[in-house]
């Protein structure tokens, strides 16, 4: 069989994915990323079952738990109160940073012989797999991947329909030393290895998710309405949030000095996942509301299981249906999800404590690399 070849919008934690299990399955792939540099925004993340499978499928499993960790208990609170500390018992879960987990997928992209063009934009697609670039150039693939990110211009130029549904309450993130001991001066009695979220609803909307990624690194992240100016400025209001947060001095300190960025929540729902021999994956096709902590997830998930579908199917003519059937397949779990995230996000509902239970953790727990996983019980 000749070798086949998929063009890739954007080397994200989609696109990079896609791109190393196809390749890792003989494939050639190009994936195009506008960004001059190959780097990761954002700060610190948390991954589940379900994405870390597809790590594990694709040989990345040893870098990425080289520097990650399993905090004992993710630990709510409101007004400093405890409210739980779930253990999240028989749940694989693990938090990280961002720049740890890009440079886990560039290794494992790399390896399986991905070519990466840093500061090369796509443009366009067409359903019979075409893709323009910024440059001008062409170039046709037996399967085009939009992995480019919630403006997606591979959909939009597809003019795929899509809703936006944006949320009163957004946040900003930053990377920080750990402190430790700082910490625990403040506050002996304090677990300070668990993921605390420190929620105040009354007199005022202010949260602080409290995420040790290893044993330097601090991911915490700041939420507050959009029309709470003071609340939402970066960089921070330190006054305002150590008078809230005081046993968080310390680490609030140091977020105060990065410039930052608010990210508003919003979740991205489109008509369709596929046209022709296109397919969109992550934040293009599904963006959500950061709740579950599911969006780079389901965009793992979604990349492998798209990957296994467009290998699995020899017959080149037969490849806009078997990606139908991927969507067709796959995109539920992705969709209720996405509605869970958006409810959290709507409700703040999650300040209740003991939230990861029942059906709330299916995405967690899911695994798309079980052949089986689609059979009824
Ligand atoms: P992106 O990360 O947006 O990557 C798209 C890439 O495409 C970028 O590199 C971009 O430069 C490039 N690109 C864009 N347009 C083009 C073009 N035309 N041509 C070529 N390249 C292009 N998810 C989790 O799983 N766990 C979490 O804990 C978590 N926390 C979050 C917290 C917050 C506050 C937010 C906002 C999100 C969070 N997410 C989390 C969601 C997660 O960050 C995203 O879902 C994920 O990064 C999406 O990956 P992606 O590859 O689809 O898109
Ligand atoms: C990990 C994580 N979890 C929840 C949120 C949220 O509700 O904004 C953000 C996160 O990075």
């Amino acid at each position: 069989m000749t070798t086949r070849h998929a063009e890739i919008a954007g080397a994200g934690f989609a696109g990079l994915t896609a791109a190393t299990a196809l390749a890792q399955r003989g494939w050639s792939v190009r994936v195009h990323e506008k960004a001059p540099e190959l780097r990761t925004e954002g700060a610190g993340i948390v991954l589940w079952n379900n994405s870390l499978q597809v790590l594990d499928a694709i040989g990345a499993t040893h870098d990425l738990m080289s520097k990650s960790m399993t905090p004992p208990a993710y630990e709510t609170r409101m007004n400093n109160v405890i409210r739980s500390q779930e253990t999240l018992d028989g749940i694989s879960w693990r938090t990280l940073t961002r720049p740890h987990l890009f440079a886990t997928l560039l290794y494992a992209a790399r390896e399986a012989g991905v070519e990466i063009v840093a500061g090369s934009t796509v443009r366009s697609a067409t359903a019979d797999g075409e893709v323009t670039l910024a440059s001008g150039e062409k170039a046709t693939a037996d399967v085009v991947i939009g992995a480019d990110g919630v403006g997606s211009a591979v959909r939009d130029s597809l003019a795929i329909p899509l809703e936006r549904q944006r949320s009163r309450d957004g946040i900003t993130r930053f990377l920080v030393p750990r402190r430790k001991e700082q910490l625990q001066a403040l506050e002996p009695d304090t677990e300070w290895d668990n993921v605390i979220d420190f929620w105040n609803l009354e007199p005022r909307v202010l949260r602080v998710l409290y995420t040790p990624a290893n044993d330097d690194e601090l991911y915490i992240a700041l939420m507050a309405p959009a029309d709470d100016a003071a609340g939402s400025r970066v960089p921070i209001d330190l006054e305002l949030w150590t008078s809230v947060f005081p046993q968080l001095a310390p680490v609030l300190e140091a977020a105060a000095t990065v410039p930052g960025k608010y990210y508003g929540y919003q979740t991205t729902r489109v008509e369709s996942w596929t046209r022709g021999r296109v397919a969109l994956i992550g934040d293009a096709a599904h963006a959500m509301c950061p709740a579950l902590a599911q969006g780079a997830g389901c965009a793992m998930q979604n990349a492998w299981t798209l990957a296994v579908a467009a290998d699995e199917t020899s017959d080149a003519a037969a490849l806009p249906a078997a990606l139908e059937r991927w969507e067709q397949h796959e995109r539920p779990f992705t969709d209720r999800c996405q509605d869970r995230s958006q409810h959290y996000a709507d409700t703040r509902e999650m300040a209740n404590g003991n939230q990861f239970s029942g059906d709330v953790v299916e995405t967690a727990l899911y695994n798309p690399t079980d052949p089986r996983r689609h059979e009824v019980q």
